[in-house]
């Protein structure tokens, strides 16, 4: 039995009321159960449903799916394995659907570990704050996905020479039918790439309807709003999605402009990649940790970034402020997945303490003293001090 209580799903769920739909559907047949989330999660809304997961949670290179963050816009779908299918139009060779498990077996299974993480991560600890979802730490997290190639599939059906985009139209149910549905588009240069998976699988389990269950898009080394959930149409076009989320959300001005100014709309481009980023799993700020006069302490964090790999992570403590390397513990790093790493802090006196953690990627990107900040709240990566205090044992 895990330390933490488990249930099905989330107490802040039911609270809000929300799943009226979803709930009944648990009784009906056919319908699978509701994913467990854990009540330890940290409810930034309850309708929709937006979930952090605990930063101490986050200390593992997979993290588990009842602690995975949750980022809604609506409602959760009334899903139906069996009756789900998935059609391809617009500008393919032919139109085409697929139940679930014709899809499934028609083409070669595929994993891969990869981060997920919402662009709004860290937007809370933006100064000056900005406006949304004011998510800290734990928007974000890995798990290994697994599934089909999207690339496989669009290879299978055939694409007319005009298309350049692919726009996912996704069942959550929206407020009214006035409210515009969560509908995204990605160039077909980065969907035609062999990392971009159609998954039904997180981290070995069926993936949970929460996380877009039966099927989501994964796009490794993008931020979260690209990954489509619950995916029921594919629509080739020639240009990206007209759609508000589209055309509107997801921007950020490609330079720094003061709180005050606005950026005009030539100022501004989509949000894709993420930028690289690091942080501390182990200990957690404030934390109080007991040590024998002159003992040392394991540091523990993770670190990501979006093209290239992370190639250094370098720490500068309350003991010492020169920059140190710190042990990279992933032995095979992969482009999209985070990487382990700790550091030895020696020779430790009773007291106050602090660690501050930066990554450095082979695109020669680092992280800087201060957020790059944008009125979105999008890709906070400043380098963070993590403060706590040791105790004589
Ligand atoms: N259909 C649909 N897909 C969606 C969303 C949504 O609201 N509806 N949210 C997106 C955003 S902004 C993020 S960060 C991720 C969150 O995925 P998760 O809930 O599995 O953590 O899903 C993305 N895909
Ligand atoms: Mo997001």
């Amino acid at each position: 039995m895990p330390a933490h209580r488990r249930q099905f799903i989330s107490q802040a769920l039911r609270l809000s009321g929300a799943t009226a739909i979803g709930a009944k559907c648990l009784r009906a047949e056919g319908f699978e159960a509701e994913p467990e989330k854990s009540e330890g999660l940290i409810v930034r809304s309850r309708r929709p449903l937006d979930l952090e997961t605990p930063l101490d949670r986050l200390d593992s290179e997979f993290t588990p799916n009842p602690w995975f963050f949750v980022r809604s816009h609506f409602g959760v779908p009334a899903v139906n394995v069996q009756g789900w299918s998935l059609t391809f139009d617009g500008l393919f060779e032919s139109g085409a659907s697929f139940k679930i498990p014709e899809l499934l077996s028609r083409f070669q299974r595929y994993e891969r570990p990869a981060v997920l993480m919402c662009a709004g991560n860290g937007r809370g600890l933006m100064k000056p704050i900005v406006p949304g979802l004011p998510w800290e730490h734990g928007a974000v997290g890995q798990a290994m996905w697994s599934g089909v190639r999207l690339k496989d599939v669009i290879k299978a059906i055939g694409l007319r020479p005009e298309a350049r985009h692919l726009i996912f139209d996704a069942a959550d149910p929206t407020a009214s039918t006035l409210t515009p549905s969560f509908t995204r588009s990605l160039p077909l240069e980065r969907l035609l790439q062999a990392d971009v998976l159609l998954a039904d699988r997180m981290n070995g389990e069926p993936l949970p309807i929460l996380h877009g269950g039966p099927l989501r898009l994964i796009v490794p080394t993008w931020t979260g709003n690209h990954w489509a959930k619950w995916i029921k149409r594919i629509t080739a076009s020639a240009e990206e999605s007209p759609s508000d989320f589209q055309r509107k959300s997801y921007k950020m001005p490609t330079l720094a402009l003061p709180p005050a100014i606005a950026p005009t709309p030539d100022q501004l481009k989509s949000v894709t990649t993420l930028n690289v980023k690091s942080q501390v799993t182990r200990p957690m700020a404030g934390q109080k940790l007991a040590a024998a006069a002159g003992g040392s302490l394991t540091i523990r964090g993770s670190a990501w970034t979006g093209a290239g790999l992370v190639t250094r992570v370098e720490l500068r403590t309350s003991t010492n402020p020169d920059w140190q390397p710190a042990k990279i513990l992933t032995k095979t790093p992969i482009e999209g997945a985070w990487i382990r790493w700790e550091f030895t802090m020696g020779d430790l006196r009773p007291g106050d303490h602090f660690v501050e953690v930066k990554a450095l990627d082979s695109h020669g990107q680092t992280q800087p003293a201060e957020a790059f900040w944008n009125r979105s709240g999008y890709l906070y990566n400043a380098i963070e001090r993590v403060p706590f205090q040791i105790t004589v044992v």
